[in-house]
């Protein structure tokens, strides 16, 4: 029903169909007739090596379309489009960033946690609704994941945990802006986060890492055989998080199945230690398997409790729980990953050298009690390597497992690895590809939906030592591409990066390319409160500058457009609590305008059709300019005016 075949069903490309920009698409055309001219000699300099290099001259002239088509693979020239977006976690830097594949060009960055003065991310009151007024200083990001429908990302929603302060944000993918953050209760420090796939997203699973007292007020310090955790789902139209289920050891990475039944969460401290020695005493830890009907049915009949302040209903579904299920697992496992055929769950041993497949079914006859020991869930338990992390899939029935201690990525395949299992002679292991260095997570195009198209794998390594120009002490990752959609893998580009994007998901454009909004909505909630608020005042944003006072409260309402404001200069008392209304009237793509008052901290951004708004005290007096900080317009450095504070 959905896949790339179905053209009915799918969005028709921009980028590949007409009626696109006559520019663009003149570009195209006259690209394609060089192709028998001098531009083919470009090609064939810069196409792949090893693919033009034993073709005689005849058949490469003969070839060239398809050596265009060859090149466009994997690399993108000036004024093309990528084929795939790729949502990065920001790492400590608490924001998400979004790339183009395969170019590895960054597109823009999208503020979450952490505050942003290009934008005014925490500073303008949209944000602040969106941050809360006393917002931490930044975040901690590692896995973000786009809402799914029926196992295919529907570009609705891309959601981000934040471990540092136990949030998970959502961000809205029309106009890329974080619209919602939540703190999680009754845990510490939200890890491993994943959407449901089916039927939708639905929910948003996330881990509570570390182990506390519940709840947490200074009670029970040292009585560690108290502490504990919670696995949360989060509804994810709603932000709100439906229910929590309290389990035996720690929670890291989590995972959900392609049915909507089952989400999976690894646990490395089933020792429940306190020191690092501690939590690697037993040669297997586990896996916890959340069974979704039977929570929610046990919440339904009121067989929860509640924990503090918080009415989150809390399941019981530690060890003998029919809510759960535990599979041992051999050693600290980490990362968690279902396969695109909906059959499969791979958990990463990390201490070990192996991964552990277990099949979806056979957790089914392990909850129906049709399999007593829950280690017969375990299908498979291939040796790959040192320190599997985590594994993505090609869609071929091949798994990608990255070795965090070898430095490598392993090819391997999941029938012959079963088959193995089951006493046959078989090499499951495809190919193993040096990666520099110390790969941590793996994601490939499409992979963690049934649309996994097996043409990109993205290593993400915490270490980049000698690849890049040095930069001081602290190096960039390196986050490098391998093309997948050959029998072997190809590395392609290494592609340096700020600390520390643990995590990536890849989509095709054609999910997403019709659904970004290039000039903001007028009635979008994004700012619905400054034009309510503006109603009060019987103003017409679109139409109309003009300053009201109420007191001590000064609003100040302008228009922009390039290049002037709608208020060449107003007039505030020290000690003012002054809101600053700007409504960018230019709705014209990519004419973004700014706002800064000098020597006043503040500045945010207005792009086309927006409305932003930002409240503050005129605590200095004295002559203040405001200007426009984005480059609108040959009269930009024009485009200011002064705010004009008495004593
Ligand atoms: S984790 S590098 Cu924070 Cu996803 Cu495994
Ligand atoms: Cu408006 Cu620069
Ligand atoms: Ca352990």
């Amino acid at each position: 029903m959905h896949d790339e075949t179905d053209h009915a069903s799918r969005q028709p490309d921009p980028a590949e169909a007409p009626g696109q920009p006559a520019r663009r698409q003149f570009m195209k055309n006259s690209a394609l007739a060089g192709l028998a001219g001098a531009a083919g000699l470009t090609l064939s300099a810069c196409g792949k090596q090893g693919a033009t290099a034993g073709k005689g001259a005849a058949s490469a002239a003969a070839g060239t379309a398809a050596d265009a088509k060859e090149l466009a693979s994997d690399q993108v020239p000036p004024g093309q489009l990528d084929e795939y977006y790729g949502f990065w976690s920001g790492g400590q830097s608490g924001e998400v960033r979004l790339y183009g594949i395969p170019s590895m060009r960054e597109l823009i960055r999208i503020p979450v946690f952490n505050p942003d003065f290009t934008i005014g991310w925490g500073i303008t009151n949209e944000s602040k609704r969106v941050l809360g007024p006393n917002f931490p200083p930044g975040g901690d990001c590692h896995h973000p994941h786009m809402s799914q429908t029926d196992g295919h990302y529907d570009g609705r929603y891309v959601f981000i945990n934040d471990k540092a302060h136990t949030r998970v944000a959502r961000i809205r993918c029309d106009v890329m802006r974080t619209d919602r953050i939540i703190d999680v209760p009754n845990v510490q420090a939200i890890h491993g986060l994943r959407v449901q796939r089916a039927p939708r997203t639905g929910y948003v699973f996330a881990n509570g890492e570390f182990l506390a007292p519940a709840p947490n007020d200074g009670h029970a310090l040292e009585d560690v055989d108290k502490y504990q955790t919670m696995f949360s789902a989060i509804d994810g139209d709603t932000m709100e998080v439906a229910w929590q289920v309290l389990v035996d050891g720690n929670l890291d990475n989590t995972e959900a199945d392609y049915a909507g039944k089952y989400a999976i969460s690894t646990c490395y401290n089933s020792e429940k230690g306190m020191d690092l020695s501690a939590t690697m005493q037993a040669e297997r830890d586990w896996v916890v398997v959340f069974n979704i009907p039977r929570i929610e049915a046990a919440v339904k009949a009121g067989q929860f409790k509640t924990v503090g302040d918080s009415k989150v209903p809390v399941v019981d579904g530690r060890h003998g729980s029919p809510l759960t299920l535990y599979i041992p697992i051999p050693k600290n496992p980490h990362g968690i990953n279902a396969s695109p055929d909906g059959k499969y769950v791979v958990a990463n041993g990390k201490l070990s050298p192996t991964v552990s497949v277990m099949e979806w079914s056979r957790i089914d006859d392990c909850f129906a009690g049709k399999l007593k020991d829950p280690r017969d869930a375990v299908v498979a338990e291939p040796e790959i390597g040192l320190g599997p992390l985590h594994t993505a899939y090609d869609g071929r029935g091949n798994a990608y497992t990255t070795l965090f201690i070898d430095s490598q990525i392993a090819k391997w395949n999941i029938a012959d690895a079963i088959a193995a299992y089951n006493g046959k002679k078989v090499n499951y292991l495809r190919q193993k590809i040096d990666v520099a260095y110390q790969p941590g997570h793996c994601h490939t195009s499409m992979g963690e939906t049934r649309d996994a198209d097996g043409k990109w794998l993205l290593s993400l390594n915490k270490f980049s030592k000698d690849r890049f120009l040095p930069v001081g002490p602290l190096h960039p990752d390196n986050d490098q591409l391998i093309d997948i959609s050959g029998d072997t893998m190809r590395l392609v580009a290494d592609g340096p990066v700020y600390s520390e994007p643990h995590d990536v998901v890849l989509l095709h454009r054609r999910l997403l390319i019709d659904k970004v909004k290039h000039v903001w909505d007028r009635d979008d909630p994004y700012f619905a409160d400054a034009i309510a608020m503006a109603k009060r005042h019987g103003i017409n944003v679109l139409a109309d500058s003009k300053v009201i006072r109420e007191g001590r409260k000064v609003y100040v309402y302008m228009t922009s457009a390039a290049p002037i404001y709608g208020i060449n200069n107003f007039k505030v008392k020290k000690g003012d609590e002054v809101t600053v209304t700007v409504t960018n009237i230019d709705a014209v793509e990519d004419v973004t305008h700014g706002f800064c008052i000098a020597n006043y901290g503040i500045n945010m951004e207005i792009s086309p059709g927006a409305t932003s708004s930002v409240t503050f005290t005129a605590d200095k007096a004295g002559v203040y300019w405001y200007y426009c900080t984005f480059f609108c317009h040959a009269m930009h450095m024009e485009m200011q005016g002064r705010m004009l504070v008495e004593a």
